[in-house]
């Protein structure tokens, strides 16, 4: 986790023969939704973090994107975009299953509409979106509203189950930026406004948290913080936050 971010002019690590590697960012949520799955697989990996604001040719040359996660696995395929790496990972590693036979296609739905989430957020962090903190989290939270009805519905803890799935692992890394955000902003007042009408969502977090796969790559939040202030800033020292 803590290998320094590589930037431009430096040397690609050689590959470690036979073994997957993750290209990442130590504050990127896409990231982190892939070494939480990797992690839930028990999957061998290395990790090479990238300067995102000085990228190295030899990873434009890897991804042309220019983004992370990138997981380029032991045979060689190049996989990039999160949600694309943790089914193509779900697919090749089927254990624990990370869908349910029953939920799956409601859950893919979910999925799908996380995006929805993660832009307004998205949108926050690089302060795009003009309107009042209130106004945005009011957004954010109706578009929760399905996520919170839907655990009603299962009557689970996680939408996987008593376990967590992959719907609940591609969520999970938004609630830290949210948090985040929320200290940035000076805004907990506001959020926690919300907890009674989120009792299945409050629930979740509390078991979300505490997973061995949450426990091993969470970042302090605080933390997070600063590095979204430095980003903002366009003045990211990624390896001494
Ligand atoms: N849709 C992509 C988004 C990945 C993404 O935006 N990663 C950010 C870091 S958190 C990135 O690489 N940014 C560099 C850039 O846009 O130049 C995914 O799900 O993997």
């Amino acid at each position: 986790m803590n290998s320094l971010h590589l930037a431009d002019g430096s040397e690609k690590p050689a590959e470690v023969k036979d073994r997957a590697r993750l290209y990442s960012m130590v504050f990127c949520p896409f990231v982190m939704r892939i070494h939480h799955v990797l992690s839930l697989k028990q999957i061998p990996y290395d990790i090479v973090n990238i300067n995102l604001q000085k990228k190295p040719q030899w990873f434009l040359q890897i991804n042309p994107v220019g983004k992370v996660p990138v997981y380029v696995d032991s045979d060689g395929t190049v996989v990039t975009e999160s949600v694309t790496v943790a089914n193509y990972l779900d697919e090749k590693y089927p254990k624990p299953p990370l869908y349910n036979e029953e939920t799956k296609s409601r859950d893919l739905e979910l999925i799908d509409d996380l995006s929805k989430i993660v832009d307004i957020i998205t949108n926050i962090v690089y302060e795009k979106d003009k309107r009042q903190f209130e106004e945005i989290l009011a957004e954010i939270m109706d578009n929760l509203q399905k996520y919170e009805e839907e655990l009603d519905v299962r009557k689970t803890i996680f939408f996987g189950g008593s376990n967590p799935g992959m719907l609940d692992i591609l969520m999970w890394s938004w609630f830290d930026v949210g948090k985040a955000l929320t200290l940035l902003h000076k805004q907990y007042a506001s959020v926690v406004r919300y907890k009674k009408k989120f009792p299945h969502m409050v629930k979740w977090v509390e078991g979300m948290k505490i997973q061995p796969f949450v426990l091993k790559y969470r970042s302090s939040y605080k933390k997070l913080a600063k590095f979204l202030e430095a980003r903002r800033a366009n003045n990211v020292d990624y390896d001494n936050i």
